[in-house]
């Protein structure tokens, strides 16, 4: 047994070479230094042990020998008893934050929760990535600064298989991301299986063709369509949960409702005439929020999403909600006289806040794009800042839960370069990575508006997406830098954030995951 346990707490002589050479993590640890003592060597066999009886931590031991394994060709064993490399908690740390320490001892990860363990090991792929198997002494300290890092991923535009959304929670994992937005009702198709309205699917999870190019005049002719069954969403939200992350689901309201409306009809204001949307862009067909039925409709629909999600926060769309619909509608209009509303901007609002209260009164809470601010707000409802970060501010200066996601820096749909030619088709702008680099959550809010800032998010919109390769390609490597405000707001360098960089895509090739390379040296 011990002969294929190869562990050597050498006194590298390399050590002090090694301490010259900081380590390169993304996003930035709080403190990270280099001891210049002894390191540790690891080598296939070496033990990684976990507490007695947590199965959590005995789980997450197992994922990171299968990283090890994938990534540095090391194949580590999983033990409760003691090993080197150790796995502990430590309730004086914050819920999500870790110590790493390589030193004579071994190798020690404590984390607040397991949460924070796994943050810890993330860092460690990273350091096996750098260094190699032979780890230098080293110390780090390391917290996030927001509890909410998230990235939306739109598999309405176009679909997305569970596959492949796993290997996107991957991905969110190695950077630390803790929220993964789920995009699953649009104008172009309808994502998730509900029981009670199987039409959804049967119906709205379909569109005929899909538009050629940048909206032109020419379509594909090929019908497109797919959708989550409940038990797939049931295995997406484990398998983001072993990776301490939450999925939000967003299902949209009152606007780019097509495909619902496609299904069924009866949820318009007109109630007939609808389509499951085979182009881009913001369409006219709404939810009626005049009828009843529409409200009846939306609370069994939540009825189910919240059975499926364990999120807190339910997001609800709420955006790009033309309103000339509910002026026609006699329903409509009637809804604004009896409830003394001012305008059909206040009708969105009503919409909105009834929602809301059905959320909580079931114990959840709402998120929504920024919209949800025109015609009035809850105090409780929380803003996702899009149209820039006023809607974001104006939200936090009122007390309001507020995620930064603007399209000035958050929007990974954009073009990454101004070479617009060699590139695949985007949807426009152009948002290198330096760009989201130097988004600040925080600017323009005095310290206790501040507070009120939950984090930040990217967006992943895929009208211009249609597979997973690019998908990947659009994420790479700028969702890391989201990751590095969302974590380490307040100490960046872009200059040594390209330096780390280096770094991590070494890591994402060995992970098999396509990024740009633009922002790197060749
Ligand atoms: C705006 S962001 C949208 C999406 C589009 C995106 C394209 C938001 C709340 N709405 O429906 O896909 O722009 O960048």
């Amino acid at each position: 047994m011990k002969k294929t346990i190869l562990l050597l707490l050498a006194a590298l002589s390399a050590a002090g070479a090694f301490a010259a050479v900081p380590p390169a993590l993304v996003p930035q640890p709080r403190l990270a230094v280099c001891d210049g003592d002894e390191g540790l060597q690891l080598a296939d066999g070496v033990r990684i042990s976990v507490p007695a009886n947590n199965v959590v931590l005995f789980r997450v031991a197992e994922q990171f020998a299968q990283w090890m394994e994938r990534e540095a060709g090391l194949r580590l064993a999983v033990a409760e008893s003691d090993g080197p490399l150790r796995l502990t908690l430590d309730e004086s740390l914050g819920a999500e934050a870790y110590r790493l320490t390589v030193g004579p001892d071994g190798l020690l990860v404590a984390g607040g929760t397991e949460a924070g363990v796994f943050y810890g090991l993330q860092s460690l792929r990273q350091l096996v990535s750098q260094y190699g198997t032979a780890l230098p002494a080293l110390r780090i300290e390391d917290e996030p600064t927001f509890a909410y890092r998230g990235t939306m991923l739109d598999c309405c535009r176009h679909f997305f298989t569970v596959d492949e959304v796993k290997t996107f929670i991957d991905i969110l994992a190695l950077h630390k991301i803790n929220r993964f937005h789920w995009h699953l009702t649009d104008d172009q198709g309808w994502r998730i299986e509900i029981l009670r309205y199987p039409e959804l699917t049967r119906v709205g999870a379909h569109r005929a063709e899909t538009v050629l190019g940048n909206n032109s005049a020419a379509y594909d002719g090929k019908p497109y369509g797919g959708y989550y069954t409940q038990r797939q969403v049931r295995d997406v939200v484990a398998y983001a949960a072993e990776r301490f992350i939450t999925v939000v689901p967003e299902i949209e309201m009152p606007g780019h409702a097509s495909a619902a409306l496609a299904s069924y009809p009866w949820l318009g204001c007109a109630g007939e005439g609808y389509k499951v949307q085979t182009l881009w862009g913001v369409f006219p067909e709404v939810f009626c929020a005049g009828r009843d039925t529409t409200f009846e409709f939306m609370e069994e629909v939540l009825d189910e999403v919240i059975a499926l999600f364990p999120s807190e926060y339910i997001h609800v769309g709420g955006d790009e909600c033309p309103k000339e619909s509910w002026k026609r509608c006699p329903e409509c209009q009637r809804r604004i006289r009896e409830e003394g509303l001012r305008d059909e901007n206040e009708l969105q609002s009503y919409f909105i806040h009834r929602i809301e209260r059905w959320l909580n009164a079931h114990g959840r809470r709402l998120i929504g794009w920024d919209e949800i601010l025109d015609g009035g707000v809850s105090p409780t409802a929380a803003v996702m800042s899009w149209r820039g970060t006023e809607g974001g501010i104006r939200a936090a200066r009122q007390g309001n839960p507020v995620v930064m996601a603007p399209t000035t820096h958050c929007y990974l749909d954009y073009y990454q370069t101004d070479d617009v030619a060699n590139e695949p088709l985007a949807w426009g702008g152009c948002l290198p990575l330096s760009k989201v680099y130097e988004l600040d959550p925080y600017e323009g809010l005095d310290s206790l508006a501040q507070r009120c800032v939950l984090g930040v998010q990217a967006n992943l919109w895929t009208e211009y997406i249609p597979d997973f390769a690019q998908a990947q390609y659009m994420l790479l490597p700028r969702l890391a830098a989201v990751a590095e405000v969302g974590w380490a707001p307040r100490r960046r360098n872009y200059d040594d954030f390209l330096r780390r960089m280096e770094h991590l895509r070494l890591l994402y090739g060995a992970c098999g995951y396509r990024y740009a390379p633009h922002p790197f040296a060749h």
